[in-house]
């Protein structure tokens, strides 16, 4: 195995899911910290590696990679046990589009870059936060209901009774919606899957807490 750097931030929800994979296959890697409340992924240097200014960035043998999804997807084919995606086509959609209601429908409003066009105002903030958030757990849990209804799935994690990519992007977004304040009573699927990925140890070790440059 050659070598791994991940460009990471602790509270960068896009870097949590990295580490989570990371974790999952049991690579080892080199962490280079990037401060995003510094503005440090806004550098000419660190736009480099990734233009859009966002974390993380993957070095594998000495080869930039971004965007955390095709990050993942990376990983699993070139180290492909334990794997983060079913065999089955079917299955791997339906995986697939989990991940998406987060990749696409969640992640992309709670950004920085984002948040700052919303406005200084922190309850404004606060309440897109909310809004946004809560709206897309709403149709991930919904998604899960019906994957119970029509496959008989019924966990412990999101898509049965293995760990997917599917829960490496769904604990992030809970880190970020228990951060925000986000009533997740209504979510009862959601919580569950939660709670197995985050009993396990490499997702622990994974955490915003967990890492070297997390403040208190
Ligand atoms: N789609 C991207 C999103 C990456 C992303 O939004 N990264 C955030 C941290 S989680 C970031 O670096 N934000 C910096 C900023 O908004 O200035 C991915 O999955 O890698």
């Amino acid at each position: 195995m050659g070598s791994i750097v991940l460009h990471t931030y602790w509270r960068s929800s896009a870097s949590h899911r990295v580490r989570i994979a990371l974790g999952y296959k049991g690579l080892a890697y080199d962490p280079v910290f990037v401060n995003l409340l510094e503005g440090q992924q806004r550098s000419a240097e660190y736009k480099a590696k990734n233009p859009m200014g966002y974390l993380p960035c993957l070095v594998l043998d000495g080869v930039p990679y971004v965007e955390s999804v095709a990050i993942l997807e990376l990983l699993d084919e070139r180290f492909s046990e334990p794997a983060l995606l079913p065999e089955d086509p079917a299955d791997r959609a339906r995986v697939r589009a989990l991940v998406q209601f987060v990749n696409a429908g969640i992640q992309p409003l709670q950004n920085l870059v984002v948040l700052e066009q919303v406005g200084e105002d922190k309850e404004k903030r606060l309440a897109w936060l909310r809004h946004f958030i809560g709206r897309g757990l709403g149709a991930f849990e919904a998604l899960l209901a019906r994957y119970e209804g029509e496959l008989g799935l019924r966990g412990p994690f999101a898509y049965g009774e293995r760990f997917t990519m599917a829960d490496v992007l769904l604990v992030p977004q809970i880190y970020a919606a228990n951060r925000y304040g986000i009533d997740l009573e209504p979510f009862p699927r959601v919580r569950r899957a939660n709670d197995a990925a985050t009993a396990l140890p490499f997702v622990a070790a994974a955490a915003p807490e967990a890492q070297p440059d997390a403040k208190p």
